[in-house]
Formats: structure tokens, C-alpha cells, sequence
């Protein structure tokens, strides 16, 4: 767990041994003070280094260990010894120091890091604070600004900003080991005592209550209801008010609270989901670590709209070279200066020069002979891409990949008009997809294991979080949205508001309330789904029953908005008013308040008070339950992976940890006592019934998400 040598006969090196990040695990923390101790009684040793193997300092404590009880040496008497000791210890810093990791560099007297080195304190993501004297060392380093503002982001900085901040003391291109080791053997004979961080005086600037204040107002509004960021301000606080040894009581008194909490739990969780998600697998047997994706170095775009642009950039962004296609000139020059603009912009922010060679433009299919891979994103038509996809089949090579960034549609109807139906796969990107890091990878039954593997990979390449999903309508994240959206518009029959709905949710912690959102992503496009479905539209009977299809119970509010030319933000009106088209200062509008009144009267609705409550249970709750049947067809393979859409898709709050998480946390039971209330009141919502699984799960008793698997595993899988 650590090695210990000497080298050049009097330094001391430990080498943390941990792989894959070196983490300071009980057994870790254990070496390290068996190690420093050596070091500090042999009188052969006049200096020490701290290394990690394979190139990677360390990524901080083992996150595995908080779920259960402390074992080891804790790490706060630790690294305070570490620090009080009389040889200098330098930190040899590759790849990340991060958390405990930098909170050990910290306490080193010298830190040494090479240049491609990334250091940080990212607690905060995981609903915890840096609890091994990080809130007190790192302010008394670099001021309160500077220090607030990478302890409550988590902000990862490079070796060249550490340095100009001055946590480090060197930046090399060489191995920073052998470079910390001659800096050791030179500051020998140097004293020690103004490198002991924890003993400096932080620097204050004269407003200091004016600054927290004004941070913590900051902090507040981002954080959308987390603790673990103003818990974080208010540990830089004590840095900045109290003695260390008050400071480093305060900062674990702030840790308990956090530590222990719901918020923490959720973030852990998040952290290891996102890691699970990437490992698919389907029945065959073939997975992510068996199944070798193919190289991409050509690729094509059919479509230049919104999101074809942005899968562009995309793949331009990490150097694949990028024929666009669309099918009109105009479109295509429009599509062209828009590409080009977001490309040059990139390039000017990175201070680098815009990748524009690797692009090429065209009206023709016929360019696309040579390329390994194509992804169409022209209008969700399914005649359209059906046609597309026949085309392109007669025109790619065979081995090209053909890919659809359909948002629903079925990806094996797709598949059904090539000539290679097994090299078809759906890559479902989130608008703007050049921002959007969520890439759902739908695996039809034809896709082959080396066709997943390939869309999987080229999705982590570009920087996506990459889930593979099953084929059905809507796939994971819009099949689940229906219901959510549905519940928010009966809420708005009942005697809601836009605007009472949206604050429930954006105070639960959503980035967007459901009619924000839906505002700025267009309110036509739902529409015409809905039109498609036979659910709206000319051709709906004028017998039927205006607030019932398909023998359910339908809300036809959003239709009538549509109706009138509002489709959101792009048209100045949907939900809210927009100052002009294209803006995105949403007020309340009193035409849709008219709307709703008229439409409640007019069907001899008495509009009644609905809690906030209420809208968090049928809104979430619903969301959830076509969660778990989405678990049992065996459209998504596990509730982390249903998580992960939600949070990078969909602006679900990570400190809520995604739909699943939050369900388990609210508590199983709970929610389905709740479902069988809200269905019982409203039995002509499917949505509302609770699905199979969730009663199993709460007559197995109510397992951790974690290991829902283990009741899901015998059901039917589309993966
Ligand atoms: C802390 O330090 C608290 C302190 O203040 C003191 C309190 C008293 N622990 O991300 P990757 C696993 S809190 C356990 O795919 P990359 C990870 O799950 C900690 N496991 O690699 C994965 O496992 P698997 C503060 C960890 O190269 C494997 O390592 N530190 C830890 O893309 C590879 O990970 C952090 O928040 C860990 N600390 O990125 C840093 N870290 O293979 C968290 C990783 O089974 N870590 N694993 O799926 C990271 O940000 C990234 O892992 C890192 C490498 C940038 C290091």
C-alpha cells in the first residue's frame, strides 16, 4: 500500500501503492504513518519524499470505505504529524492530488508537480467538505478569494495555476520524483518552520464580512438546496476568524453534519453510478471490457439543425475529421457558419487555433464513401430517416457504422432498411449536444457487441457520459418523461400554475421547472409526437370525449397553447412571455392564466389548492414508477443507469442522486403507498398504478438500489 526506500542514501521515499488512483485507504493511511515514522527515527534519513505509482499522486480517501466505520489511522493526526515533523517532506505530485490527496500535499513542507498534473478539493461534489485540514490549510496558502472559490466549485486547476496561485512550489517536465528528490536533498539544511502551513496567518482582505456574505448568497443560489457548498463557506470562515486549532475543530463539526447526511449519500452514489453506467453488457455475454470498439477517424453528420451541428463540434472537438451533410444550399451554409462560429469560439477561449481543416461541407451522400461512421440527425420523421438510412446503405462501404440520433423512434426499423442491420445503433444526443454530456447508446436486437462498443466508446472520446439503453419508444429518458409531464399538466387542470409547479421543482432542486424546460426546448415538438400518435390533431372523432384518448385520461392545455403559435422561447410565448423571440426571461403571462381559467370552467373543474407536496409525489413518484418498468422490460440494465440519464439529461439534482435513488431514499414503501393513493384517486392514469417491480422490491423488504439487479436479473432483457 506504500513502499519505502532509500535513495541517493539519506532521502526517504514512500510510494503510495493503490491502484487505480491511490487512494488512501485504511491500509494506505496505515503504510503512510509506518512509513513516516521510519523515516523520522532513522538518522540516516534527512529528508522524505511522498510519490504515487503510475504516474498518479493520489485521488484522496477511499470513497468506499465512508459507507461503513472508520478503520485505520484517522487522517487528520496523520498529515498533522506529517507536517510537525523536523525533515522536510516534499510532494512529488503526477496526475491528481485530489482531496485527501491534496490535503496531503498540503501538509508537506515543499510540493514539486509536473506540468500535466491537475490538483483540487472536489468534496464538495461528493456532499462532503475537505475534512484532513483542507478548508484551514488552503485559505492560509492562498487567501480566502482564491481558496472559497476552489473549495466550493471543486474546481480541478492545472500544475501552472497551482503555481501561479503558489500551492506549488516547482512545475517540471521531467519525472517529478527525481525532481523532489534533489529539491529535498537541498532544503536539508533550510528551516522549516515558515513551511508549515497550518501555523501561517491566512490572509484577509479588509471587507471580509462583505465577501462571505456576498459568497455565500452566490453559493446559496447554486447550490439549488446542497448543503455541502455552504457548509464549505462557512469552514473557510472559521480559516479566516479562528485559530487552526479552533479552525480544523469547526471543520470536522461542519464534516459530521455533512457526512451523515441524505445529500452525501446521493452524491457518493452519483459518483459510482456515473463510473457503473459505461459498463454495459448484453445477454450474449458480450460486454464492455470483452468487446473491442473500431477506430474512428472519418466521420459524417446528416442534418445541419440544431443538434447536427452540435454533434459536429462535437467530434471535430477531439480531431475526427467531419463530413456534413445537408440538403438544401442555404441550409447548409447556415449550418456551415454556425459550426465554424462555435468551432472559432472554442478556439479563442482555449487561446489555440480553430480546428476548421478537419470539416467539409457538402449537399452530396456520395462524399460519405469512405467514412467509418455516420450519424444522422435530420427531422424526427421516421419516413424520412427510413429513407436516409436506405441511401446511405447503397452509398457507405459496408463496414460503416450507420447511427440515428433519433429521440424515440424505433432504432431497429431503422436497422430493418439497411443492408448491415448489426452495424445500426441509435445515439441519442441532448440538446445542445456540443454542451449536453449525456449520450444515450440505443442497442437495437440486431446491433452487434463491436457496434455498441464502438457508439460507447466514441461517446467517452467526446467527452459524453455514455449509457447504453434498450430500443423502445422514447427509449430511457423521454419514455420516462412522459408520465412526469403528464401529472404536471393534470396538476394544471386541477388548479396549478406554471409557475407553482416550476417552483416546486426548481425548489426540490431541478436546474428548470417541467414547463421552463419544456419552454426551451420547443412546445411543437411534443405536439406533433402527439399528433403522430393519433392523440390531437384534425383527424381526432369529435365524439371523442375532449379530456379522454386512447381510454385514458388525456389534458389537451398543452395542444391549445401550441394552437395559438406558442412553442416556447424560440417564438417570445409558450408557458411563460419572453421579452422578444429567443429570450430566455421568463414572466408569468396573464393569457395563460386566462386560458386555464376558461378551460377549468368550461369543463366544470373547481380548481382546488394543491400542495407542493403533491406536485414533488405525482410528478416524481411517476417519473420513478415508469422507472422501474423501464427496469423490468429490461430497457435500461440497472437503476444507476436510469440515474445517470437523469442527472446529465435531464437536470434531475445530483444531491437527490436521480429518480431511483431519490425513490429509494424517500423509501419504497412510501412511494408506493403514495402511488396506490394518487391512482386509486385518479384511476384512468396508467401511470399512477405501481408497477410490478417496485411491489416486489418492497415485499423483498425494501433492498438498496444497489442491489435491485439481483431482483431484476430474472426478467426479460432488450440488452
Ligand atoms: C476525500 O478525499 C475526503 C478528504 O477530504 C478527507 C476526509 C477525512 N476512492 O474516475 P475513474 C475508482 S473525498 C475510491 O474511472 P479516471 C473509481 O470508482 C475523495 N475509488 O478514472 C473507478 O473504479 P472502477 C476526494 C476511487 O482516470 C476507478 O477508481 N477525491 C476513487 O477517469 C477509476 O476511476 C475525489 O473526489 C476514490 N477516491 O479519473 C476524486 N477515485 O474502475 C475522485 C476513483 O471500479 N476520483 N476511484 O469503476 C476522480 O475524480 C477520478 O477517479 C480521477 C481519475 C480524476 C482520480
Amino acid at each position: 500500500m506504500a513502499r519505502y526506500e532509500l535513495v541517493k542514501r539519506s532521502v526517504a521515499l514512500i510510494t503510495l501503492t493503490n491502484p487505480p488512483v491511490n487512494a488512501l485507504s485504511s491500509a494506505v493511511r496505515h503504510a503512510i504513518a509506518k512509513s513516516m515514522e521510519h523515516a523520522l527515527n532513522d538518522p540516516k534519513v534527512t529528508a522524505v519524499v511522498i510519490y504515487g505509482e503510475n504516474g498518479r499522486f493520489c485521488g484522496g480517501a477511499d470513497i468506499r470505505e465512508f459507507a461503513g466505520p472508520l478503520r485505520g489511522p484517522p487522517l487528520v493526526p496523520l498529515l498533522d504529524a506529517i507536517e510537525a515533523g523536523e525533515k522536510p517532506v516534499v510532494a512529488a505530485i503526477e496526475g491528481v492530488a485530489l482531496g485527501g490527496g491534496f490535503e496531503l500535499a498540503l501538509v508537506c513542507h515543499y510540493r514539486i508537480a509536473h506540468f500535466k498534473a491537475r490538483l483540487g478539493l472536489p468534496e464538495v461534489t461528493l456532499g462532503i467538505l475537505p475534512a484532513a485540514g483542507g478548508t484551514q490549510r488552503l485559505p492560509r496558502l492562498i487567501g480566502i478569494p482564491a481558496a472559497l472559490e476552489l473549495i466550493t466549485t471543486g474546481r480541478h486547476i492545472s500544475a501552472q495555476e497551482a503555481l501561479k496561485l503558489g500551492i506549488v512550489d516547482q512545475v517540471t517536465e521531467q519525472n517529478a520524483c527525481e525532481v523532489a528528490v534533489e529539491f529535498a536533498l537541498r532544503a536539508v539544511a533550510k528551516p522549516l518552520s515558515s513551511r508549515r502551513v497550518s501555523t501561517l496567518t491566512t490572509p484577509c482582505p479588509p471587507d471580509l464580512d462583505a465577501l462571505l456574505e456576498a459568497v455565500t448568497m452566490q453559493v446559496k443560489k447554486k447550490a439549488r438546496g446542497a448543503m455541502a457548498p455552504l457548509a464549505c463557506v462557512q469552514a473557510v470562515r472559521a480559516a479566516a476568524t479562528m485559530p487552526y486549532s479552533k479552525g480544523i475543530k469547526r471543520e470536522s463539526e461542519l464534516m459530521a453534519t455533512l457526512f451523515n447526511s441524505g445529500q452525501a449519500r446521493a452524491l457518493q452514489y452519483c459518483f459510482f453510478a456515473q463510473r457503473t453506467a459505461g459498463k454495459w453488457t448484453l445477454p450474449s455475454g458480450a460486454q464492455w471490457n470483452n468487446s473491442k470498439p473500431r477506430e474512428i477517424r472519418r466521420a459524417a453528420v446528416i442534418g445541419l439543425g440544431t443538434m447536427g451541428r452540435g454533434i459536429v463540434v462535437s467530434l471535430a472537438r477531439v480531431g475526427i475529421s467531419v463530413i456534413a451533410v445537408e440538403s438544401e444550399k442555404k441550409l447548409l451554409e447556415t449550418g456551415k457558419q454556425m459550426v465554424i462560429g462555435m468551432l472559432e469560439r472554442d478556439a479563442k477561449r482555449q487561446g489555440v487555433s480553430a480546428s476548421l481543416n478537419l470539416l467539409k461541407f457538402t449537399l452530396s451522400l456520395q462524399d460519405l464513401k469512405d467514412v467509418d461512421i455516420v450519424i444522422e440527425a435530420v427531422f424526427e420523421d421516421m419516413a424520412l430517416k427510413k429513407h436516409v438510412f436506405q441511401e446511405l446503405s447503397k452509398v457507405c462501404r459496408p463496414a460503416t457504422l450507420l447511427c440515428s440520433n433519433t429521440s424515440g423512434l424505433d432504432v431497429d426499423a431503422l436497422a430493418g432498411v439497411t443492408d448491415r442491420p448489426h452495424l445500426v445503433v441509435g445515439m441519442h444526443f441532448f440538446s445542445p449536444a456540443h454542451v449536453m454530456k449525456l449520450l444515450e447508446v440505443v442497442c437495437g436486437p440486431r446491433s452487434s457487441s463491436e457496434t455498441i462498443a464502438t457508439a460507447m466508446s466514441l461517446g467517452k472520446r467526446m467527452g459524453k457520459v455514455s449509457v447504453a439503453v434498450g430500443n423502445c419508444p422514447g427509449f430511457v429518458g423521454n419514455r420516462m418523461l412522459k408520465p412526469y409531464l403528464d401529472q404536471a399538466t393534470f396538476l394544471l387542470e386541477e388548479g396549478a400554475t406554471p409557475e407553482q409547479i416550476d417552483k416546486a421543482l426548481e425548489d426540490f432542486g431541478f436546474a428548470m421547472g417541467v414547463f421552463r424546460m419544456s419552454d426551451l426546448a420547443g412546445l411543437d415538438v411534443g405536439w406533433r409526437v402527439r399528433k403522430e400518435s393519433g392523440l390531437t390533431g384534425p383527424d381526432i372523432d369529435p365524439k371523442n370525449p375532449p379530456r379522454r384518448r386512447q381510454g385514458h385520461r388525456y389534458c389537451p392545455i398543452p395542444d391549445m397553447v401550441c394552437e395559438q403559435g406558442r412553442f416556447g422561447q424560440k417564438t417570445g410565448r409558450g408557458w411563460y412571455m419572453y421579452d422578444s423571440p429567443g429570450g430566455t426571461n421568463a414572466k408569468s403571462d396573464p393569457l395563460i392564466q386566462n386560458l386555464l381559467e376558461m378551460y377549468r370552467s368550461r369543463y366544470g373543474i373547481q380548481p382546488r389548492n394543491i400542495s407542493d407536496q403533491e406536485i414533488i409525489e405525482r410528478c416524481l413518484f411517476a417519473l420513478a414508477n415508469e422507472g422501474f418498468r423501464i427496469l423490468e422490460d429490461g430497457i435500461a440494465a440497472r437503476p444507476e443507469d436510469i440515474d445517470v440519464i437523469y442527472l446529465f439529461g435531464y437536470g434531475f439534482p445530483r444531491h437527490r442522486g436521480g429518480p431511483m435513488f431519490y425513490a429509494s431514499m424517500v423509501g419504497l414503501e412510501r412511494v408506493l403507498e403514495r402511488l396506490e393513493h394518487y391512482h386509486q384517486a385518479h384511476p384512468d392514469v396508467p401511470h399512477l398504478e405501481p408497477s410490478p417491480l417496485l411491489k416486489k422490491l418492497v415485499a423483498c423488504g425494501s433492498p438498496p438500489v444497489q442491489n435491485w439487479r439481483e431482483h431484476i436479473k430474472t426478467m426479460h432483457s432488450h440488452l
